[in-house]
């Protein structure tokens, strides 16, 4: 007689316990709003994860509350193309983003969760000597910095993408590279979830779907928020929200130097792993890495027009497929299997705007642009160390909202991912 496998090896079973998630733990809790909280953080997004994690676990600040007017991760920190570098072009951005890059090195450790950072390395092609000598210039400051880049040729580019076509004859020939091996990708879900997580787990409260319609400004101070779930107190508010953040941040009445862009990106069928590295080119506006579940992700440029829209477009998928084809002529029988749009917060200098406001208590952590993803946990970490101590942390100095007014800026557009 054939015994009957155990339920636990059914395969059926197996699908039908994940299709439902029986049993599965909350990774973060719900809660009633309270009256009061020492800190609000507006944006569950990463940075907002990040620095009430931060908060609790560093300085151990927990009565904070994160509100999201939407779902945890739902806008710019589950739209971007989750690419991790630190090859910029100022000092004070090489090590900034330094910081994070070594944070993400640590983070699956510190979180306990996956959060799959792959240091796969990371190209920016240079097809003019106008962006070769960019790339040189980056290379001598990111080794000055102590950041791995070098500017590399042709036939070591080749050895690295065997599918690019490196050759003279090409309408934008590949004259070099930066070549940044510690850069690469991350699992841009698994980090948010594992920050709500480890935030929920030393008592931060997250609140998805609880809007900030108010903020309570008198005698030149934060009082409380008010939002579509009643008035709470609160001495700090902290705003992380990305592409909302001029509009958030007129709530306080303060103005952001801002222009809100879409940014579209797309995706393709999984094939099997041919692109071990991810490749830039900002001449073609467009940036590609391979997912480990095999899918091309593809990025442009910032759609040309200022809005709030996050619908993509034909003629955005029309130049992707033409640019991408210059590159790896290849993959041209890929096919796309979705698009979508996130907002950028545009600064003047493509650098972000971090720290205090002329409201005391209203804290900005914004103009992210198309660079906020891969600045999370070090985000995190300093807004967090500036709302416990009450001093901004070197690391940020270089990006107050008082630059602009003073005419200091932190010009970074030469190491955007691509021309905007
Ligand atoms: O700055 O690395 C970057 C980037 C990638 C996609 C958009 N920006």
């Amino acid at each position: 007689m054939r015994r009957r496998r155990p339920a636990t090896y059914s395969a059926l079973g197996l699908v039908g316990r994940g299709l439902t998630h029986r049993d599965w733990p909350r990774a973060w809790r719900s809660h009633d709003l309270r009256d009061a909280y020492d800190v609000v953080v507006i944006g569950a997004g990463v940075h907002g994860l990040a620095a009430a994690y931060y908060l609790a676990a560093n300085h151990g600040v927990r009565n904070v509350a994160v509100l999201d007017k939407g779902y945890l991760g739902g806008g710019g920190s589950g739209r971007n193309t989750a690419i991790i570098r630190s090859n910029y072009l100022t000092p004070e951005g090489v090590r900034f983003y330094d910081r994070s890059v070594r944070l993400y090195e640590r983070l699956a450790a510190e979180l306990n969760f996956n959060v799959m950072f792959s240091q796969r390395g990371h190209l920016t092609l240079a097809h003019n000597d106008g962006s070769l000598r960019t790339m040189r210039w980056r290379a001598e400051v990111n080794r000055l910095e102590g950041v791995q880049s070098e500017v590399i040729g042709p036939a070591e580019i080749a050895r690295l993408v065997p599918f690019m076509d490196v050759s003279a004859d090409t309408r934008y020939p590949i004259l070099g590279a930066l070549y940044h091996p510690p850069g690469g990708t991350v699992r841009h879900d698994a980090v948010n979830w594992g920050y709500a997580r480890g935030a929920d787990a030393l008592g931060v409260q997250i609140h998805q779907n609880t809007e900030v319609v108010g903020i309570d400004v008198r005698d030149g101070r934060v009082r409380g928020v008010q939002t579509n779930r009643g008035y709470v107190s609160t001495p700090t508010v902290v705003s992380c929200t990305a592409g909302w953040s001029s509009l958030v941040a007129a709530l306080a009445g303060v103005r952001l130097p801002v222009s809100t862009h879409p940014l579209q990106a797309a995706v393709t069928e999984p094939v099997k792993m041919f692109l071990e590295t991810v490749v830039v080119s900002g001449t073609l506006h467009v940036y590609v890495s391979q997912t480990d579940r095999g899918e091309l992700v593809f990025g442009a440029s910032t759609d040309p027009y200022p809005s709030y829209s996050t619908r993509g477009s034909l003629e955005f998928t029309e130049e992707l497929a033409g640019h991408v084809l210059e590159l790896m002529p290849s993959i041209a029988k890929l096919r796309l299997l979705r698009q979508w749009a996130g907002l950028c917060d545009m600064t003047p200098d493509f650098s972000p705007i971090m720290g205090a406001t002329p409201v005391e208590g209203f804290l900005v952590d914004g103009g992210w642009g198309t660079y906020g993803f891969k600045a999370g946990p070090v985000s995190g970490e300093a807004m967090a160390e500036l709302v416990a101590s009450g001093r901004t942390p070197e690391l940020i100095a270089a990006f107050g909202l008082d630059r602009f007014a003073e005419g200091r800026l932190v010009g970074e557009k030469g190491a955007a991912a691509v021309g905007h």
